[in-house]
């Protein structure tokens, strides 16, 4: 029974267009990590959200189909506090929105940008998305004027995070949260597939966006705040002493590595209460 695709629900011919600006958002949220929370708690406060962790506007049709995606692996504890605090964020929002969580099989070295290709795929396949967010799990958002909707050009939208001193911490900075159309991020040829382990996979994907001819759109710093759940450098997740090496060769491979040379195979595709929950093995570095 949960195997097959959350049915789209008819079409509601009568509901006016929700407007340009929620009356639900407020500003700055008080994020706060409560003890005790479980998943069906989560449930509970959420009874809008459908199967795959879906939801549309009750009383207004949507202007924005915004896709969440996030790679996983062994974050349970913080997937709890996320959903938490974004479900109801994403649904002040106004927002037709979508979770999609890509769990990386196996104990090989974690390869967050090649999950990132994987979620757009497997996500597009299922919905006409105007709008993807590649999101980490530890990150929540500190305001709700920071609209989960795409701009003309790729968005960065973790541009002050607590741990950074609510600040960018380096310009080209593109790591945490981003936002691209599909068509933003076929021009850029997706994600690199082979960072594997931790850094440099978001410089380079800022590196494509500039390839791609496109520049990048950031909210403004007392609204792009997050605070990332604290914690230690995974295992599995080494720093990758690559990194440095490959950063400086992106000019040449973004064209042959991406989207268009993307490979994995699915293990399972999973509709929860609060979130599609896609198991993927990504296989291993040559
Ligand atoms: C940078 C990392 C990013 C990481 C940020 C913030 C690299 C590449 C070599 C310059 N980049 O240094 O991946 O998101 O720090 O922690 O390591």
């Amino acid at each position: 029974a949960n195997l097959s695709a959350p049915a789209r629900s008819a079409a509601r011919e009568d509901l006016p267009y929700c407007p340009r600006k929620s009356p639900l958002i407020g500003g700055p949220i008080r994020v706060t990590f409560p003890s005790g929370l479980t998943l069906s708690g989560v449930e509970r406060k959420n009874p809008l959200v459908t199967r795959g962790g879906r939801y549309r506007p009750p009383d207004c049709e949507a202007k924005h189909r915004t896709a969440i995606i996030i790679p996983h692996r062994n974050r349970e504890h913080h997937l709890k506090f996320f959903l938490y605090h974004v479900h109801p964020f994403l649904q002040r929002q106004q927002l037709d929105y979508g979770i999609y969580i890509i769990h990386q099989a196996g104990n090989y070295t974690f390869n967050r940008a090649k999950l990132m290709n994987v979620g757009f795929r497997e996500a597009m396949r299922e919905e006409d998305w105007d709008c993807l967010f590649f999101h980490d799990v530890d990150l929540i958002p500190e305001d709700d004027r920071n609209s989960y909707t795409c701009e003309t050009v790729p968005k960065h939208a973790a541009i002050a995070m607590d741990k950074f001193g609510y600040k960018l911490p380096y310009k080209m900075y593109f790591g945490g949260v981003s936002a691209l159309t599909p068509l933003q991020y076929l021009r850029m040829n997706g994600f690199p597939n082979n960072y594997w382990g931790w850094g440099g996979e978001d410089d380079d994907i800022g590196i494509r966006v500039s390839l791609g001819g496109m520049s990048i759109s950031r909210p403004s710093v007392n609204i792009g705040r997050y605070k990332m759940i604290k914690h230690k450098l995974d295992t599995g997740n080494e720093r990758n002493p690559e990194r440095f090496n490959m950063l400086a060769k992106t000019r040449q491979t973004w064209k042959l590595d991406g989207m268009n040379s993307l490979d994995y195979e699915l293990i399972s595709r999973e509709y929860r209460q609060l979130y599609t929950n896609i198991t993927v093995n990504i296989g291993t570095e040559e």
